[in-house]
């Protein structure tokens, strides 16, 4: 009986201690030059990705599993939320030459 309780309180601390997660944060890809500047390594489940064009061309980033898809007019910027861990390929929907990996961790 004892010991059936001990277990209990054991699990029971698993989500505290699980708890002291790094606070989220927003990593930078930087299109210049019709290409997608580096991934930042890093990168975690609720994280965000800051993408930044800096071309004169319009461009998106365009997740080959489905799981985003962001129109970046020239000059401008956009936001990926990253809900789930996994390497996931991206390109760009007009100039699809263009490509990149994003690793996101737990
Ligand atoms: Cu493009």
């Amino acid at each position: 009986m004892r010991r059936a309780l001990l277990c209990t309180l054991a699990l029971a601390a698993v989500p505290l201690l699980g708890g002291a997660a790094p606070a989220p944060r927003v990593h930078q890809v930087v299109i210049d030059k019709m290409k997608f500047g580096p991934v930042p390594p890093g990168v975690r489940v609720g994280d965000t990705i800051l993408w930044i064009n800096k071309d004169l061309f319009r461009h998106t980033a365009t997740a080959r599993n489905g799981s985003f898809n962001v129109d970046l007019p020239a000059g401008k910027s956009g936001r990926t939320l990253l809900r789930r861990p996994g390497a996931v390929r991206f390109y760009c929907i007009y100039h699809p030459g263009m490509t990149g990996t994003l690793t996101v961790g737990r």
